[in-house]
């Protein structure tokens, strides 16, 4: 009976691995389609130059990863990113917001080539040229993209002040070493044209720094604020800390969203992954309050790889990151008209 009794399971468990491996092709599955939803992929227009009102948002894909500090693979994020998207509506039911009078634009993705000199200047070159009505996303690609392309949005300020607000889990201020690229030094390369008064790190958690380096930021009038101070006070509160810290005296806010400030659990398709991070629904909560008090002037948003990926869990979320940054800038423009006519 024992023997019979195995036989059948051996042979249940064989039909089951044998399911396992069957494969179908997209044709023969049902998909449903709802053609009320307003689909970001229907949404596209491809010339910037032709954009001559708000609210506009030109995505700008750096499939660029050469200067990863860890293991490569965020040069497959912004298309991975852009899959995401297309698959998402323009309204944001979660903050009962709709893009259906924005322009989005999908730029031509940046040329990426030996000469990181040229690749750097391409991404400046891209956001510079950008007509100002509208916004630039830059989808990365490591954190190094970060330096040339706030450079890029300068450009478009003449003579301004930008204030820089960084979701990340590390410092980025580690010593440039001449001829190696990193993507762990940008914070410093770029303070020739950014005030660290006017610098706010929220997410810094990452245990591979010494205490130098808190010191450094904070001494040099950065604003720090760890996930465990931001659940202290309430991520409300480090906004408005944070917006406060950045404006003084800025003409405009730039917002850098590296994907490792998210926990681990949320967001594992980075190249240093982190517990102790910002939750999915903090982050999105966090960019879109941002979004919605500052006038916020781009957003990048790096670090995502696909092949370190679970589920899409990663460019899913930086896809939600994006939409709900676009949110929040069409909220605030809403809320500025209301005020002006009351
Ligand atoms: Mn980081």
């Amino acid at each position: 009976m024992a023997s019979s009794s195995f036989g059948r399971q051996r042979c249940s468990l064989q039909r089951h691995d044998e399911r396992s491996f069957m494969s179908f092709s997209r044709d023969h599955l049902p998909v449903v389609v709802d053609s009320t939803v307003p689909w970001i992929r229907d949404r596209w227009t491809t010339d910037a130059t032709q954009v001559r009102h708000e609210p506009a948002f030109a995505f700008i894909s750096v499939p660029f990863d050469y200067a990863v500090s860890h293991r490569p693979g965020c040069r497959f994020g912004p298309e991975k990113i852009l899959q995401a998207l297309d698959a998402s509506s323009t309204y944001c039911v979660d903050k009962r917001v709709s893009l259906s009078d924005a322009t989005l634009v999908r730029c031509k993705p940046i040329d990426v080539v030996h000469s990181l000199e040229q690749t750097y200047g391409s991404i400046r070159g891209a956001v510079s040229s950008l007509p100002r009505c509208v916004r630039p996303i830059i989808l990365g690609g490591d954190h190094s993209i970060t330096d040339p392309a706030i450079r890029g949005v300068l450009d478009r300020l003449s003579d301004g002040k930008l204030g820089l607000i960084v979701l990340d889990a590390h410092f980025d201020m580690r010593l440039p070493v001449p001829g190696k690229e990193h993507s762990g030094h940008w914070m410093r390369t770029i303070s020739d044209v950014i005030d660290y008064h006017n610098v706010a790190q929220l997410g810094i958690n990452a245990p591979i720094y010494s205490e130098e380096y808190m010191r450094l930021a904070e001494t040099n009038g950065m604003l720090v604020l760890t996930p465990y101070d931001i659940r202290k006070m309430g991520w409300e509160a480090a906004v408005g800390a944070a917006l406060k810290h950045v404006s003084e005296g800025a003409d405009g806010v730039y917002l850098s969203v590296d994907i490792d400030a998210v926990d681990q659990a949320h967001a594992p398709g980075t190249s240093v992954p982190n517990p102790g991070g910002f939750l999915a629904y903090e982050v999105l909560d966090v960019v879109f309050e941002i979004a919605a008090r500052a006038h916020l002037l781009a957003l990048d948003i790096t670090e995502v790889s696909p092949p370190l990926d679970r589920d899409e869990m990663t460019s899913k979320l930086a896809a939600q990151i994006a939409l709900n940054f676009m949110a929040g800038v069409v909220r605030r423009e809403a809320n500025r008209l209301r005020t002006a006519t009351d």
